[in-house]
């Protein structure tokens, strides 16, 4: 009989290994295991989720006719590993293949390739580019840019074209109506919220009791954990998020952490979602006059521009992309990332809701907590362990491309054109943080100062070796070079003192 391997991630019918099987004659194996749950600290409830939508779908291939080996994590034989797993149940069955979709980690991949287990692999097909492909679109070319890549997946998906192949809207990018702050009043839809049921109720005792020692809430758990869950939770964003998704994609606002974001990409990232049915009910409801155009666009082009493009990245470029550190950067993660004791508003909701939730949206994560690292100079191997293990939709294949090369630079230009630095006027723009906030945004170096506000540019006196003669850079070369060399000095002197402070392991 031949076995087939399903993981914490790959919770989908449609996936490609159980395609190649047969429920009459083969066999799954699922397995809960030490390892998988602590190579970083996940935060407690990414674990609920991943153990729960593990056991539902185990049922799930039971009430369509297979047989499924699950193995929880406090089973007496529970070897603690994937590896140790598929050894000790391919022994027990006298499995002669082992069938497995390719992993989303590179680190999961190589141990599974390194186990000298008879493997069949199979593409991950959940993904609209394979690995091979993203490989044969990057040969030859001088920089890898996410906006030609997305380009030609428009034109190969046919989503928001027109039928003679311009892209609807006579533009690529509606990025200029995306930036807008929130108004005064205004709020995001009701969260869409799941209540645990029986099974859920049992891993969230486990959780509790085995990885106390883990960052984050348990409480509070309240995602969906089976696809039928999951499109609930996409039809409500659908109904009530999306039409303003594009407008205030960029927003943050005190006591909002979804604002009009989907909250899917957790759902998407385990398998309970499919990116394909996602992007033609958005092409739908704009075609269908249910949402403007740029809500459209920006929803889109996350799915099929960035996810897509930086997993390409992420395949073409391990393992030594994990590795790189372009700016050299050697301070420690501050412990404030791990508790949110700061005084820096922007810092503390980010971080708080994410202790809380194991969430924040995209500029939560790029322009405070990873323009905060970036300014402050963290190793990018500290910074990528954090994200990766406190946010519920974090895999090495879109955390990794996606800390390293576009918030830390790490990569010296690869996946981005420009490091994504800002001054607290970016954060005083897109929120409105900075009123609640114990600093001064429009101070840059009293004691009261925003951090932020000397960190930018002493990271851009620091790196200037190597960012001035960036084009993208140019107008915040010049405003430095015009700044007076007293207010320059006095500048870089409260960086270094803000500096200094983090080193002595102090929170600002
Ligand atoms: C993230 C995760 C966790 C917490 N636990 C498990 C597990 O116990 N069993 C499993 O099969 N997968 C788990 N996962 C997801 C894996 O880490 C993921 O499949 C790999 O990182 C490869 O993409």
């Amino acid at each position: 009989m031949r076995l087939g391997l399903v993981l914490g991630d790959q919770l989908s019918f449609d996936l490609a290994s159980l395609a190649a099987l047969d429920p009459a004659r083969d066999a799954l194996l699922m397995a809960e295991v030490q390892e998988e749950a602590s190579y970083v600290p996940h935060h407690p409830l990414k674990i609920v989720l991943i153990f729960s939508a593990m056991r539902h779908f185990a049922q799930q291939l039971r009430e369509r006719g297979w047989q499924v080996h699950y193995v929880e994590l406090d089973a007496r034989a529970n070897s603690a590993s994937l590896v140790g797993e598929l050894r000790r149940w391919q022994h027990a069955l006298g499995a002669t293949d082992i069938h497995v979709t390719e992993c989303g980690e590179w680190r999961l991949e190589q141990a599974l390739r390194e186990a000298q287990l008879p493997l069949v692999w199979h593409r991950d097909t959940r993904f609209l580019c394979s690995r091979e492909a993203f490989a044969r679109w990057a040969e030859g070319r001088k920089q890898l840019r996410m906006e030609h890549f997305y380009r030609g997946m428009r034109k190969r998906s046919g989503l928001l074209m027109e039928p003679d192949g311009t892209p609807a809207g006579g533009a690529w990018n509606f990025d200029g109506d995306n930036r807008k702050a929130l108004p005064k009043q205004m709020r995001g839809p009701f969260p869409a919220h799941f209540e645990p049921d029986e099974i859920t109720r049992a891993v969230i005792a486990l959780v509790r009791q085995r990885f106390s020692d883990h960052y984050g809430a348990v409480d509070g758990f309240d995602y969906p954990v089976t696809a039928a869950e999951a499109q609930q939770l996409w039809q409500h964003f659908l109904d009530f998020g999306l039409a303003a998704f594009g407008d205030y994609q960029d927003a943050m606002a005190e006591g909002e952490p979804y604002l009009f974001h989907a909250r899917i990409s957790a759902a998407l990232n385990i398998g309970l979602l499919d990116v394909r049915r996602l992007c033609d009910d958005v092409d739908s409801a704009w075609r269908e006059g249910r949402v403007p155009l740029n809500a459209a666009e920006g929803f889109i082009r996350q799915l099929i521009g960035w996810r897509e493009y930086v997993r390409g990245i992420y395949w073409l470029r391990m393992p030594d992309y994990a590795g790189l550190n372009y700016l050299g950067n050697q301070r420690g993660l501050p412990e404030f990332y791990w508790t949110g004791q700061t005084r820096m508003r922007c810092m503390a909701q980010a971080i708080g809701q994410t202790l809380q939730l194991g969430y924040a949206h995209h500029i939560q994560r790029l322009m405070v907590t990873g323009n905060f690292a970036l300014l402050a100079g963290i190793v990018p191997r500290e910074i990528c362990q954090w994200y990766l293990a406190v946010y519920m939709d974090a895999f090495d294949w879109v955390e990794l491309p996606n800390t390293l090369g576009m918030v830390m630079h790490a990569d010296g230009g690869y996946l981005g054109s420009k490091p994504y630095c800002a001054s607290g006027r970016y954060i005083q723009r897109m929120s409105d943080h900075c009123k609640a906030c114990s600093y001064r945004v429009d101070r840059v170096v009293e004691e009261d100062a925003c951090p932020f506000n000397a960190l930018y540019w002493h990271f851009l006196i620091r790196h200037r070796r190597l960012l001035s003669a960036n084009p993208r850079l140019a107008l915040v070369y010049r405003s430095l070079e015009s700044m007076a060399v007293g207010r320059r000095d006095a500048v870089w002197q409260r960086g270094e003192a803000l500096l200094a402070q983090l080193d002595a392991g102090q929170a600002l």
